[in-house]
């Protein structure tokens, strides 16, 4: 039999930090998801979407002389029933969270949860516009009451569509009133989605597959925007913020508490007791300076954006930030929370926090959290963790921490591009047109321990920014360009083309821009959707020279973002895993059929050898730009014409390499060995 291979560091990640805890979790032999990952091989079966466990009579797994299962189920039914079913359930994860906002904003109004209000009253009255809540002479915790109930409605009515599939170019919402894909009400189409697969129901893969798109379209322009907006009412809609990211955020001298899941609401809070000086005072009687919060994953992207909280790492990376030895607390909410820190903190005087009720972890300290007295309980977290500080023990913190700008929601876009009073996305529209922009590219999220972590997500997006592309980012995606470096203006210089470049000189922008949590991929459908109404690049998105991509997914959210992105006209290529190629059908319709119903499609791209495949995606990616470029009659791409000018001037400053610029400005390291 032959031996199962493992993996080294430099194989398990391209991030120097993550490298170096990796090369101590060997020296310990401690376990972590990338040491799992080489001992436990992936079902061949199931990761083809080959698996059907959908009755008792199975599981059915159509391989070899088995093309039926017990009840005559095909192979393309069996793959499409269970692609179509992580649609749902990554729709129903960031629909759920929507709602649970859409209650505290009613709860903060009601006096129910009375450390919450309305921190954007600007964006209260657009939502308010949006959800059609008359807003003329009424106070702000009035309209504020109706948009939260009118959001909740939103959700289960009875009669109508989803409101904010208006949002959307006309030509879009026609394509999907045409094709009786408008999503009715959020969790109708999640639970028709769910009834639709079980036995003995919908049995033809296009049928099935189509209504994954509704599904999907509920989450995108339903409950995932609803996420944002009112994430946006309740702590502030995002602006730039200079704060950094990597493990070597964490520090020596403050009790460090890392804040991981998806939701800002408890979050938000700890924020606001980390600041209080009695909690200051307390860390200090405890021999600490006081407390430095971190996040993981994207309640880390939610609190980065609004408060400038620095990210201490990316979905692979929380196991690695307990290994560290220097994290007195972990608190997590819902979602890519790993069972595998459970085991992981017994090693160390850390403590593991749960806080949703609806995730618990054995082995973990379970607090949970009520809004009716949020800070209250965010400062009895805190207050645990500073009483761990004594306990700490030797540590290993990377000294890997990157400088970075986020906080691109696409109202400062349109601010940056404009100012107060032309404020549009015109100039970026022009630039397109022009071709000092080639295109965009939307890189999102996750990471996959079957991939070398990072490699994918710096591999495409590097080559983007060389081929003059605009690069948007959200969830663990972004926070991997954002310990590259690639998130600070002065980058452009460094990686991007040159007519990219002048533009991100020009405006004073990132040439990768981070645009949030996962459920803020809806701020990149409503750059889209203004794209497409602005004018110059057709009428509706699948005009635009854009792609979408999820090159190291894991998550059922990103079938989902995948699917609502394709559904709203988007080409969306996913890495890593290809769950559907059990069947060449379901693939055929995913891709050409899709394109010829939405004129958006979904590919996957994968490989044994990840460069290979980023090779591929950055391929397909391009040409299908030059595609649309070509389709709107724009001129060919000639990096040859831009951006000669602004190099003529910086001379100096251009001839200090990269790494020895940032760190003058910045003070931080980038990428450098622990
Ligand atoms: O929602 S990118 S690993 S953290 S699922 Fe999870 Fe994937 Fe990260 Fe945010 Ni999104």
């Amino acid at each position: 039999m032959a031996k199962r291979k493992v993996r080294t560091p430099e194989e398990y990640s391209q991030d120097d930090a993550s490298r170096s805890l990796l090369e101590c979790a060997c020296q310990l032999e401690m376990e972590t998801c990338f040491s799992r990952a080489d001992s436990l091989v992936a079902c061949n079966i199931g990761s083809q979407g080959l698996c059907c466990k959908n009755c008792a009579m199975g599981p059915c797994r159509l391989v070899g002389k088995h093309d039926r299962g017990v009840c005559g189920a095909t192979i393309d039914t069996i793959v499409a029933r269970n692609f179509a079913r992580g649609v749902a359930a990554g729709a129903s994860a960031h629909s759920d969270h929507g709602r649970d906002l859409a209650y505290t904003l009613l709860e903060a109004v009601e006096g129910e949860a009375p450390d919450y209000g309305v921190r954007d009253s600007f964006k209260l009255l657009e939502v308010a516009g949006h959800l059609g809540v008359e807003t003329d002479g009424r106070s702000v915790d009035d309209i504020a009451r109706d948009v939260a109930m009118a959001a909740l409605g939103e959700f289960g009515k009875i009669h109508g569509k989803v409101l904010y599939l208006q949002r959307a170019p006309s030509k879009r919402q026609q394509i999907w009133h045409e094709l009786g894909i408008e999503p009715r009400a959020i969790d109708r189409e999640v639970v028709e989605m769910l009834h639709r697969t079980h036995v003995g129901n919908d049995q033809e893969a296009g049928h099935i597959l189509d209504h994954a798109m509704r599904c999907a379209l509920g989450d995108g322009w339903g409950g995932s925007m609803l996420a944002t907006d009112l994430s946006d009412i309740l702590f502030g809609t995002p602006a730039p913020v200079l704060t950094e990211a990597n493990l070597g955020v964490l520090r020596e001298d403050m009790v460090n508490v890392i804040i991981h899941g998806h939701e800002p609401t408890l979050s938000e809070m700890i924020v606001a007791a980390a600041q209080d000086p009695e909690l200051i005072e307390y860390a200090k009687s405890k021999g600490a300076e006081g407390v430095q919060l971190a996040g993981i994953c994207c309640t880390a992207n939610e609190t980065l954006m609004r408060e400038g909280v620095p990210l201490a790492g990316n979905f692979l990376q929380q196991e690695l930030a307990i290994l560290t030895g220097a994290v007195e607390a972990m608190v997590v909410d819902i979602q890519c929370i790993m069972q595998g820190l459970a085991p992981m903190v017994e090693n160390f005087h850390t403590e593991l926090i749960t806080t949703s009720a609806k995730a618990k972890i054995k082995g973990a300290t379970h607090i949970e959290f009520d809004e009716h007295r949020a800070l209250e309980i965010a400062k009895e977290i805190l207050r645990r963790a500073v009483d761990r500080f004594p306990e700490r023990g030797e540590t290993t913190i990377p000294h890997m921490r990157s400088p970075m700008v986020p906080g691109f929601s696409h109202e400062y876009i349109d601010y940056a591009l404009g100012g107060l009073y032309r404020g549009s996305l015109r100039p970026l529209n022009d630039a397109i047109i022009a071709g000092r922009i080639r295109g965009v590219v939307a890189n999102i999220g996750c990471n996959n321990t079957r991939v070398c972590h990072d490699l994918l997500h710096n591999y495409v997006v590097t080559e983007f920014l060389k081929n003059d592309v605009l690069v948007v980012e959200t969830g663990c995606g972004a926070i991997a360009s954002a310990k590259l470096g690639y998130m600070t203006p002065e980058t452009a210089m460094e990686v991007a083309g040159p007519g990219l470049r002048e533009v991100c000189e020009t405006v004073g922008i990132p040439p990768v821009l981070h645009m949030g949590s996962c459920v803020d991929n809806s701020r990149i459908l409503t750059v889209l959707a203004q794209m497409a109404t602005e004018g110059g690049l057709g009428e509706d998105i699948s005009d635009i020279p854009a792609v979408g991509m999820a090159p190291e997914w894991m998550s059922e959210k990103a079938l989902s973002i995948a699917t609502y992105c394709v559904a709203s006209g988007a080409y969306v290529i996913i890495g890593a895993r290809n769950p559907i190629s059990g069947s060449e059908v379901v693939q055929q319709i995913l891709s050409e059929g899709w394109e010829q119903k939405v004129g958006g499609k979904l590919e996957f791209v994968t490989d044994e050898d990840d460069e290979c495949a980023c090779e591929e995606i950055v391929r397909r990616s391009l040409e299908h730009i030059d595609k649309k470029r070509a389709a709107l009659g724009l001129a060919e791409y000639d990096p040859s014409k831009w951006g000669r000018s602004g190099d003529q001037r910086m001379p100096d400053l251009l001839s200090v390499p990269f790494e020895e610029r940032i760190e003058a400005i910045y003070g931080a390291s980038v990428g450098k060995g622990g």
